[in-house]
């Protein structure tokens, strides 16, 4: 699968100030000395491919390009042709999917509010495919409590599977009925309806099904495990 990094932002801009994030770069291998963050939060640097509709059923939505990029080590740019998308652990048959195959299952619509633990939040119509419907296809396993989501940029973050069943979470790759900029997590995102924006990951590489809770960059930085919207999201 070919990814490549985004330099321009190496990091979010508020998080380089944190010295979790700076130890957790380190350990990454990602150098922050010196980088420039010039154009990295900018609106103008989103590449939309297409006319975004702005309001569907009567509800006002913001564009892809208002969203602020939360991303812990940089962008990335995924290159679709190449792209693997890895269902594991407590399956009765691993899968590994293209971005074709992905697309081959029925697709949902949603609009759906993000909101962000910095303190913003920004709505949009999205449109994907069920992740209940990927993980029928591998068939979970008895036993199986978790879905452990890991990312091109190394990171990973897990919703219980009760909750991805019951709420229809989806995996998103168009968003206001365009493709998912990169920024935005192309070629697919969760949209983690009720859930604060730490648990929407962005381009998403792997799904496991696990029988225990797995804890990703923001849990270990003592983020909630559930992630819950209606609680604190401090664990
Ligand atoms: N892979 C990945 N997904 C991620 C993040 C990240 O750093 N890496 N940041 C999360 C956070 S904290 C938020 S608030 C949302 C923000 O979504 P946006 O970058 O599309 O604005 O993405 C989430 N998904
Ligand atoms: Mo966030």
């Amino acid at each position: 699968m070919t990814i490549t990094i985004d330099k321009r932002c190496p990091e979010g801009k508020k998080k380089l100030s944190r010295r979790a994030i700076l130890k957790a770069g380190a350990a990454a291998g990602i150098g922050l000395a010196g980088a420039s963050l010039a154009g990295c939060t900018g609106s103008s640097s989103v590449e939309v491919n297409g006319t975004e509709t702005r309001t569907y059923q009567g509800q006002q939505l913001s564009s892809a390009r208002d969203f602020r990029d939360e991303t812990i080590g940089g962008d990335r740019r995924i290159d679709a042709g190449t792209y693997t998308l890895t269902i594991t652990g407590l399956v009765k048959a691993p899968k590994t999917f293209s971005y074709d195959d992905v697309l081959r299952f029925a697709h949902h619509k949603k609009v759906v509010k993000l909101s962000c633990v910095e303190g913003w939040d920004a709505t949009a119509l999205w449109e994907g495919v069920l992740l209940s419907d990927l993980l029928a296809e591998a068939g979970p396993q008895p036993g199986a409590v978790s879905v452990i989501i890991s990312t091109a940029d190394g990171d990973s973050t897990s919703l219980d599977l009760d909750y991805v069943v019951g709420k229809g979470v989806m995996l998103a790759g168009m968003i206001n009925d365009v493709p998912l900029p990169p920024e935005r997590g192309y070629p697919f995102r969760v949209v983690a309806e009720d859930k604060w924006g730490y648990k929407w990951a962005k381009w998403v590489t792997g799904i496991e099904l696990s029988a225990s809770r797995g804890t990703g960059y923001w849990e270990t930085n003592g983020y909630s495990g559930n992630g819950d919207l209606n609680r604190s999201f401090l664990s």
